[in-house]
């Protein structure tokens, strides 16, 4: 397996309408999850990849897996939990360019996630654990088993990458800054964006945010800089990539999930840091210009052929 990630994924619902969602009649059900959406990425682009999760025993639950397996990702360890549902969320789009998302979440068959779902013998051999920042704030036991999942990965040697995704509606800003501090004293890979930088160090400059990153522990800190691109640290070696054109941004989120799924393809085909991190931006660019947080995510041949053509 080259990639494993523990995460939670839900049906989402997109009003067809633009506008507040109380005038919504129609919806388009999908189904998202930042840990799926960039395991589904990586499978795309021919890499082996599983997922730790559970979903409820009903018919979401049923959806999300057949989705998830449908994209070759292993899910044998993803359980249905007859006891809770399935989580969902909306995805309302107020206006072109402004999209807000409600959570029905709550006491998730995913929030009840714990050390008990992990099974050690499922990290033997694996290269990447790959976690974000929306787990821990599930729950008290999902952030249990995040923890566990790491120390799992470091017995291992799995190479843990960490995207901090914070999530404001899901913790108070204090519980979530000193849980996600905690989690990147033990990362390997930091991919923050800037505001998540400003959100826990004060500062949305790209050098002190690599520079915090690096400072706690990790060896390669990749800050996603959206449609302008990526700036890397790995300490004495730094550097910017540029970011692809997108001729229209139609679905924003996502973005992050897919940039992650390029990065860690690119240093799976062991390519040099500037070309995987390019491989992030063009993976970032292409999953935005598509409804939806994954379905624009292209197999290697239609990456390859997009990143020749766009000049950046
Ligand atoms: O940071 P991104 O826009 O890449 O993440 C989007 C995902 O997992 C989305 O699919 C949603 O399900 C979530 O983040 C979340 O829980 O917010
Ligand atoms: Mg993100």
């Amino acid at each position: 397996m080259d990639v494993i990630a523990l995460g939670e994924t839900m049906m989402q619902f997109t009003p067809e309408s633009e506008g507040l969602m109380r005038h919504a009649a129609t919806y388009t059900a999908k189904i998202a999850g930042a840990e799926t959406n960039t395991l589904i990425g990586l499978a795309r682009l021919g890499h082996n990849t599983g997922w730790i999760s559970k979903v409820g025993n009903d018919e979401f639950g049923h959806k999300i897996l057949m989705a998830v397996r449908g994209e070759g990702v292993d899910t044998s360890q993803t359980r249905m939990d007859p006891s809770f549902p399935t989580g969902t969320f909306f995805k309302e789009i107020v206006r072109e360019g402004e999209v807000r998302i409600q959570y029905y979440r709550e006491n998730s068959a995913a929030s009840k996630l714990s050390t008990d779902d992990l099974d050690e013998s499922y990290f033997a051999g694996v290269k990447y654990l790959f976690i974000t920042g929306i787990t821990p704030a599930l729950s008290k036991s999902a952030k249990e088993a995040i923890f566990y999942s790491i120390e799992l990965a470091k017995k291992n040697d799995l190479i843990v990458v960490f995207d901090p995704n914070i999530r404001k509606k899901l913790w108070s800003e204090s519980e979530a800054k000193k849980a996600l501090i905690e989690i990147a004293k033990h990362a390997d890979i930091v991919l923050p964006g800037k505001s998540e930088g400003d959100f826990l160090f004060g500062t949305d400059d790209p050098k002190q945010i690599a520079d915090s990153f690096l400072r706690l522990g990790a060896s390669l800190v990749v800050v996603k800089l959206g449609d302008k691109g990526a700036y890397y640290s790995q300490r004495k070696t730094t550097g910017f990539v540029p970011g692809f054109k997108v001729p229209k941004i139609v679905d924003p989120v996502g973005a992050g999930d897919s940039f992650a799924a390029g990065l860690l393809s690119g240093l799976i085909d062991n390519e040099s840091i500037p070309d995987a991190v390019k491989r992030g931006c063009a993976m970032g660019a292409m999953a935005v210009m598509v409804k939806g947080d994954y379905e624009g995510l292209p197999d290697k041949k239609r990456l390859k052929q997009f990143m020749s053509q766009d000049p950046q």
